[in-house]
């Protein structure tokens, strides 16, 4: 008896309906293929292009382990880790911040850009936290306010400092940059969609209720792997020349 315990007690029972649970699972395996991917994939390539794909190797290995207490915390309480998922995020968002600052670097960006950023993402994902977490009768409020930190971020990348330093640097960053921003634009946009399912508001009477869980899972294999993956293919075509 208490070696069962133990047992079920490392490895929760999955029901063969449970659909979220499900993709739990498929994002806890997907984030860590990539990250090995990402990582053994590090000595093709010129010095400086490494640190990109470092860190893009980081960003799915931070969710990799995040997905494996969202994944066990689905499956013990039945609810959405929204706590996990926001500690994910706070980590990750930075990070892909990064990831534009450092392509951009060639073309002479500024660390203030960076800073700026990753003050942008955070203000989005704190008070996206508090309309989920804290605050959820104002949900549409705090919601509202991480919209307008979101368009700040969209605005930056598609027309403001961001883009004319692509534009300077040319060739296959700005290629990368552009999808980049194309991700940005519509890949992030499946979490405020998220958000509005999964909280109550003026909205809800337009959306239903959904689950938040499979919107976000699925946006964050789209925006993390994607996102990796045009950032390791432009090191590959930029090691090349
Ligand atoms: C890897 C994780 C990523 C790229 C997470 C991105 C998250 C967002 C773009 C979240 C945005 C939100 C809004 C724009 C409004 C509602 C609250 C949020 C936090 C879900």
């Amino acid at each position: 008896m208490t070696n069962f315990s133990l047992l079920t007690g490392w490895v929760a029972k999955m029901m063969p309906t449970d659909y979220i649970g499900f993709t739990f699972f498929i994002g806890c395996m997907a984030m860590m293929a990539a990250s090995a991917f990402f990582f053994l994939s590090l000595s093709q390539f010129d010095k400086k292009w490494r640190t990109s794909v470092l860190v893009s190797g980081l960003i799915t290995f931070i969710a990799a382990v995040h997905y494996f207490y969202m994944r066990d915390y689905w499956s013990a309480f039945g609810e959405s880790p929204t706590f996990f998922r926001y500690v994910d995020w706070v980590l990750t968002v930075p990070l892909m911040c990064l990831e534009f600052y450092l392509i951009l670097k060639v073309a002479g960006a500024k660390t203030s850009l960076l800073w700026k950023m990753i003050g942008y993402s955070l203000v989005m994902l704190v008070t996206g936290y508090f309309g989920e977490a804290v605050d959820p009768a104002n949900a549409w409020l705090w919601g509202l306010v991480s919209g307008l930190a979101y368009f700040v971020i969209v605005y930056e990348i598609w027309l403001g400092e961001a883009s004319k330093l692509a534009k300077a640097a040319g060739g296959s960053v700005l290629e990368a940059h552009k999808i980049l921003c194309w991700f940005v634009l519509v890949g992030w946009a499946i979490y405020p969609l998220g958000y509005m399912l999964g909280t109550e508001g003026w909205y809800t009477s337009m959306l239903g209720k959904g689950n938040v869980d499979v919107a976000y899972n699925i946006a964050d294999a789209i925006n993390k792997i994607g996102f990796g993956l045009v950032i390791y293919n432009l090191a590959v075509k930029s090691s090349k020349d």
